[in-house]
């Protein structure tokens, strides 16, 4: 059966998936959802996207986009009604999302699963971690959002990488240095399009009907 809509394989708990879902309910798009398992991924996933990571974005036309980043870009150049481009500091969005990307969430993963990677302690890790958080604590110390006064790409492509790294130890993360990084995650907890993007879904079975994602 052919669809109208895109269709999004997606996982609930993975960061980049999270962000690609936050970019679609900014740019107010619906999709097909197609929520997967990590072990245990759609062959249909596989076909369109063979390397197997999540998000997944197939569109109507059959082309794919198959990294996080670019489906949040794709979407919001879509539709963006609350303006997550309109920014001047594109350069600067693009340039920490790009650090969150390539060197926190390496120093994430290490902190998270300190007993697989035992060249160092789960503190030292979580230290080389915070490099990052407290450059967003000083922009944060500037403005309620990273780039200024209202939320941009950046806000949606990073937040959920340091919910991530929150919820190794919250009692931990809650005891850092940062107030302003620490309200902006509380902030972005509460926020109705961050409690959308983490609704829960079964996993997709061939003969579901379809999930059209945001309801
Ligand atoms: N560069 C990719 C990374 C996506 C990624 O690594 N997703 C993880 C889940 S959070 C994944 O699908 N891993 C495959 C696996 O664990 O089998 C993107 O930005 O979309």
């Amino acid at each position: 059966m052919t669809s109208s809509l895109h269709r999004l394989y997606s996982f609930r708990r993975c960061p980049y998936a999270m962000r690609a879902r936050l970019g679609l309910v900014f740019a107010e798009l619906q999709v097909a959802l197609r929520e997967i398992t990590l072990k245990n991924k759609p062959s249909q996933m596989l076909e369109i996207s063979p390397k197997g990571t999540v998000p997944v974005l197939q569109l109507t036309d059959g082309s794919v986009i198959e990294e996080s980043r670019e489906i949040m870009e794709w979407a919001l150049k879509q539709r963006d009604p609350q303006g997550l481009l309109d920014t001047e500091n594109m350069h600067q969005a693009n340039a920490l999302i790009e650090q969150n990307d390539n060197e926190f969430k390496h120093w994430l993963d290490r902190y998270k699963y300190a007993d697989r990677h035992t060249e160092m302690t789960q503190s030292e890790y979580r230290q080389r971690g915070e490099v990052f958080l407290q450059k967003l604590e000083t922009l944060l110390s500037e403005h309620p959002y990273l780039l200024g006064e209202k939320i941009t790409i950046a806000d949606i492509g990073i937040v959920p990488f340091v919910r991530q790294f929150a919820h190794v130890d919250r009692e931990v993360f809650y005891d850092l240095p940062y107030p302003n990084l620490q309200h902006w995650l509380q902030h972005w907890l509460k926020h109705p399009i961050f409690l959308q993007v983490m609704t829960k879904y079964e996993p997709w079975k061939e003969e579901d009907e379809l999930v059209v994602f945001p309801t």
